[in-house]
């Protein structure tokens, strides 16, 4: 990461993204992660950074009471570019951590998920996996209604506590996205709880021995290499946007965007 990389290069490389594959408009993103791993903030920190203010549009917890995952309803939200009502060509979906049987999503519901089987706004009910009968079922998904990029979300604070179930549950949707040929990278959050250093100051992130360990350490629990996994800090409590931050969240979300579009662009070519 080159620091002194202008925050308006990557504004204007995002702002000026167009897909490469005329079937598809929008590239569709999927955040998937345990409770509290922080997806909500993450797409809020990307919505900030791209409108240069905060903004909380996916609702994210408050820090005291996070036992019950928040959010069951599979939400897409896309992002607006400007005033005149266009939007950037990504969206992002945002659902619950499938953390428990009984609360939260069932990895039966992320593959038709991942296949493009359910609408937008659909409720997952953790005990009923969503069948062909519901009316909000789509019988022939086409490459457009797929999702394009996998993002598991890891919190770095506490990765080296999760148990072995849920990190389990997360390789099970990482491998269902796999044999569909999805790409997939780790989103790490709060590593500003991860490292003191860091807390102090950002810039450190890359330097830091600790964020080192932890991305180390996603990349051996989940399978992924350490160069698909992105270590940032969400907006979670600030009140204005600063430029350290937003860079490490569009650098991070100018990846996503680009595998993305490399998957639609191989698609066609396969067609
Ligand atoms: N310090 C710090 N806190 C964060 C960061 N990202 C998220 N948080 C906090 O972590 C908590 C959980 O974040 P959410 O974004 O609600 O997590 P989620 O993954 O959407 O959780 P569910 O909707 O339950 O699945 C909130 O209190 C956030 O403010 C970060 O980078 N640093
Ligand atoms: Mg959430």
């Amino acid at each position: 990461m080159n620091w002194s990389e202008d925050r308006q290069n990557l504004l204007t490389t995002v702002t000026n993204f167009q897909p490469g594959n005329k079937e598809v408009n929008t590239l569709r993103i999927l955040l998937h992660g345990h409770q509290g791993a922080g997806k909500s903030s993450f797409f809020n920190s990307v919505n900030s950074a791209l409108q240069g203010r905060i903004t909380t549009r996916a609702l994210a917890h408050s820090a005291v009471n996070i036992e019950h995952s928040f959010t069951l309803e599979c939400k897409t939200y896309k992002v607006r570019k400007d005033r005149a009502g266009s939007f950037f060509p990504f969206t992002f979906t945002d659902i619950a951590g499938m953390h428990n049987v009984g609360i939260g999503i069932q990895s039966e519901d992320i593959n038709q998920l991942l296949n493009g089987c359910v609408s937008d706004g659909y409720t997952f009910n953790p005990l009923r996996p969503i069948t062909e009968d519901d009316p909000r079922y789509k019988r022939n998904p086409t490459l457009k209604d797929r999702i394009h990029c996998l993002v598991a979300v890891l919190p770095a604070d506490t990765v080296s506590m999760m148990d072995d179930e849920k990190i389990r549950q997360m390789r099970v949707v990482r491998e269902k996205a796999g044999n569909l040929g999805i790409p997939q990278v780790i989103i790490m959050t709060k590593v500003d709880e991860a490292c003191p250093l860091v807390k102090e100051d950002l810039k450190k992130i890359y330097t830091s021995k600790k964020i080192k360990q932890k991305m180390e350490e996603c990349s051996c629990r989940l399978g992924v290499p350490v160069n698909c996994i992105y270590p940032v800090k969400n907006y979670h409590e600030e009140g204005t946007t600063n430029t350290t931050t937003d860079i490490l969240i569009l650098d991070a979300l100018q990846n996503i965007v680009n595998f993305a579009n490399d998957h639609v662009e191989d698609q066609e070519d396969n067609e």
